[in-house]
């Protein structure tokens, strides 16, 4: 697996150049999901598979770009990875991210094995999930990643980052967000997944949100690209992830774009998650 986490650290110096270099205008296609796409996806999407597909122990690969997978003769692991997530915020000069989701045997929630992801922001960060999770940063200069520190997670946190459009959000959701904001909570969203959970993660608490929504029972987050490489993340860190109910790793994925809703935070945060959505769950039976 070093072998994946060295072609995605070539991979995320790559990227970086492209954001600083390249235009980010959009392109006139979208993707799978429907996002519209700019030009840095497609170059993003290309830095990525050029990379991956000479690893030898990676079997196969799958982009949040594409329809379908590209399968190799050899190797063991199946990675599926967002290339560019948040792109949109680019042209505001807002911090963006690449999430890899590393698999076997399959791309449900049972079978990953580690995540990484990519922080582009005033400066470049990598974090690996392993059997810990691992802060790495970027030298410029030398262009190599150095380690910083182990993340954890604690027990409560202070950061809230309450996603998805306010006006569909189910009345039992919102008095729950309401609820944490009168306990103190401070907002933090940008509206870029890999930037709002990285936030959370170094500052060691709180909660992200990206709920069911009267018109999205599913949500908008995608399992194999975003959430379950998260999800894998935060409970290696000593975090929660869950969907309202049950864990978001005890998952299935119905066809490689699948969404889902999704929590993940520190357990305090998690718990009244799962208690509130426990309360209401004959409301999201519609
Ligand atoms: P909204 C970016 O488009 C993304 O996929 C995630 O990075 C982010 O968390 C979410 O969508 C933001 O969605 O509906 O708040 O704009």
């Amino acid at each position: 697996m070093t072998d994946i986490i060295k072609a995605i650290e070539n991979i995320a110096v790559e990227i970086y150049e492209a954001i600083k270099t390249k235009d980010t205008g959009k392109v006139d296609s979208c993707n799978v999901s429907g996002d519209v796409q700019v030009k840095l996806d497609v170059i993003s999407d290309e830095i990525v598979e050029k990379h991956l597909l000479k690893v030898k122990s990676i079997k196969e690969i799958i982009s949040e770009e594409k329809e379908t997978p590209i399968t190799k003769e050899e190797g063991e692991y199946f990675v599926a990875y967002d290339p560019l997530d948040g792109s949109s915020l680019i042209d505001v000069d807002l911090s963006v991210g690449s999430i890899f989701g590393i698999y076997k045997d399959g791309y449900n929630g049972k079978n990953i094995k580690a995540s990484v992801y990519v922080v582009y922001g005033p400066r470049v960060e990598m974090v690996v999930a392993r059997d810990v999770v691992e802060l790495f940063r970027l030298n410029e200069n030398t262009k190599t990643f150095e380690f910083v520190k182990e993340l954890k997670l604690k027990e409560k946190g202070k950061i809230l980052g309450p996603g998805g459009t306010q006006a569909k959000w189910f009345d039992f959701h919102k008095k729950m967000i309401d609820e944490l904001f009168m306990e103190g909570y401070r907002l933090r969203y940008s509206g870029g997944m890999v930037p709002d959970l990285h936030q959370i993660l170094l500052k060691e608490g709180g909660l992200f949100a990206y709920p069911a929504t009267t018109d999205k029972l599913k949500g908008k987050l995608r399992k194999l690209f975003e959430v379950f490489p998260f999800a894998y993340t935060y409970k290696k860190a000593g975090g929660e992830a869950v969907d309202g109910f049950k864990d978001l790793l005890t998952l299935k994925a119905d066809g490689y774009h699948d969404t889902t809703p999704c929590f993940f935070g520190s357990r305090y945060e998690i718990d009244k998650v799962l208690k509130t959505y426990e309360k209401n769950k004959e409301k999201l039976k519609g």
